[in-house]
């Protein structure tokens, strides 16, 4: 008897911008990431206004799974997936994202690649948006600043839904919608929400007033999806990294439950229907005026998630200074290095451990169904002269979290739906633009340049993996 249960959901994870390509392919429009430049860990990625000349963007050719799709889901199959995540690219279905109807070569896209993945028994988990709108839809409407973009967001939906209503069951709505919270530093602002700051922006109360947006039309398109197939699990999709106190010290541990209020409020807002009374009394301290509606209200607490979906990487630590008497969180100056932990090549801590605890908070917090929908190490590879890439560290590194994960499940009692790592094949990081940050059980031949053949090749965690699969996680 395996710990798990017997039809968990193993499989893999991809967004559509990070692999397809074929940015200006089947009618599809410009989104948001296809603005943005390539960087690396020391150098952040620019977003352009509009397509640069000499400009480098990765995510306009990706790995070419727009078209290479059927090798890939091959691939997958050969590994035993009985899942596949990724999102639908809103620029596909519409290109400027205000249009009425839809663009049916984009749907079609999607019809051919979930029939390929259900060919093989594979369920399709499928993201709306995932870091990406329509790029029109922040040039003409400021992104999710603006009211009218939840009306855009809900008919992308609905198209969706109803399209593809008796080939997909598992769907989630905004990835990652709590990764704003870093509004200050990074491109969360604007990959999640189209959001680009001007001078004397009052960062914080936009980024929750995006996110107020994004919310209802979350709780919109799932009350809208639950009509159109009453079968259908419609989640969130939370970045889970737990934050930890760095001491005991009183002050530290309610510093920590604060910056785990703040950023994970979302979590309660998609699952109970409503927000916790701490960020509405936050809101009342800050001054912020936030446009929410009593019709919201009602929105909210009509479009419950059915479970929630996590990405897990990496926990977080923080501490409390004297002279914050508020407690309030700010992620770009309140983290503190974690003595206890590794760290990646990219600076994400290591904490298998952390998973577990995450899973346990959640469940305690949640009372639902979660469902593991990112997990890996970004790692850098080196095929060796015979093409094969030995990758034993990231076998190691999701061999200990599969572990945690298991003791979540068996003495805890989690209730895990399934396990789907990030980047199951290699493809352009969302944070830095590489493709040297990979993540795949597939290698693909391609570098930070674009340069290479696009091959793909099974790397050493393959087969690894596959015995995973075959095994339900008792052999690791
Ligand atoms: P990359 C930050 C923190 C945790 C997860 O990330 C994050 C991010 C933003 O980069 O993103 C998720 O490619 C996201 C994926 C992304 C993956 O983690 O920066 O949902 O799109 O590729 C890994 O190494």
């Amino acid at each position: 008897m395996s710990v798990l249960k017997k039809d968990f959901l193993w499989g893999g994870a991809v967004a559509a911008h990070q692999l397809e390509g074929g940015w200006t392919e089947g009618g599809k429009g410009v989104s948001t990431a296809d603005v943005m430049t390539v960087g690396n860990y020391r150098t952040p990625r620019r977003v352009t206004n509009g397509i640069e000349a000499g400009a480098y963007y990765p995510n306009h050719e990706g790995i070419d799974f727009y078209h290479k799709y059927k090798e890939d889901v091959a691939l997958f199959a050969e590994m035993g997936f009985k899942a596949f995540r990724t999102s639908i690219a809103w620029t596909r279905i519409f290109p400027n994202g205000d249009e009425l109807t839809p663009n049916e070569e984009g749907l079609q896209f999607y019809d051919q690649l979930f029939d390929e993945c259900l060919k093989y028994g594979i369920e399709p988990v499928v993201t709306l948006s995932h870091f990406e709108m329509p790029f029109n839809l922040v040039t003409q409407y400021g992104g999710f600043k603006n009211r009218k973009v939840i009306e855009f967001f809900t008919r992308f939906a609905k198209v969706c839904f109803e399209r593809f209503k008796n080939k997909v069951k598992y769907w989630m709505t905004f990835n990652e919608i709590n990764n704003q919270t870093n509004y200050e530093n990074g491109h969360a602002p604007f990959t999640n929400s189209g959001i680009i700051y001007s001078e004397g922006d009052n960062r914080e109360e936009i980024m929750y007033q995006a996110a107020h947006y994004e919310l209802v039309a979350s709780a919109l398109a799932v009350k809208i999806g639950h009509e159109i197939n009453s079968e259908f699990e419609i989640g969130c999709m939370i970045a889970m990294c737990p934050i930890y106190p760095k001491t005991c010290k009183p002050e530290d541990i309610l510093m920590a439950h604060k910056a785990m209020e703040k950023r994970y409020y979302f979590a309660d807002v998609h699952v109970h229907g409503s927000y916790p009374t701490s960020i509405i009394k936050y809101w009342e301290r800050k001054g912020f005026n936030i446009d929410f509606t009593e019709e919201d209200r009602n929105i909210l607490s009509e479009g419950k998630v059915d479970y929630i979906g996590l990405s897990y990487y990496m926990s977080f630590v923080t501490e409390h200074k004297s002279d914050n008497l508020y407690f309030e969180y700010n992620e770009n100056k309140d983290l503190v290095n974690n003595e206890f932990v590794s760290k990646s090549d990219w600076g994400w801590q290591i904490d298998p451990v952390g998973m577990r605890y995450a899973l346990n908070w959640l469940t305690d917090k949640y009372r639902l169904k979660l469902f593991i929908v990112e997990n890996g190490l970004g790692a850098y590879d080196k095929p060796l002269e015979d093409g094969t890439v030995d990758d034993e560290y990231r076998i190691r590194y999701l061999a200990k979290h599969i572990e945690q994960m298991k003791l979540a499940v068996e003495e805890d009692g989690v209730d895990l739906i399934g396990y789907t790592p990030w980047g199951c094949i290699d493809l352009i990081s969302a944070s830095t633009g590489e493709m040297d940050k990979r993540y795949g059980f597939i290698y693909v031949d391609r570098d930070n340049s674009g340069n290479g053949s696009l091959e793909r090749s099974r790397k050493k965690s393959f087969y690894w993996f596959k015995n995973v699969i075959r095994t339900n996680g008792e052999e690791l």
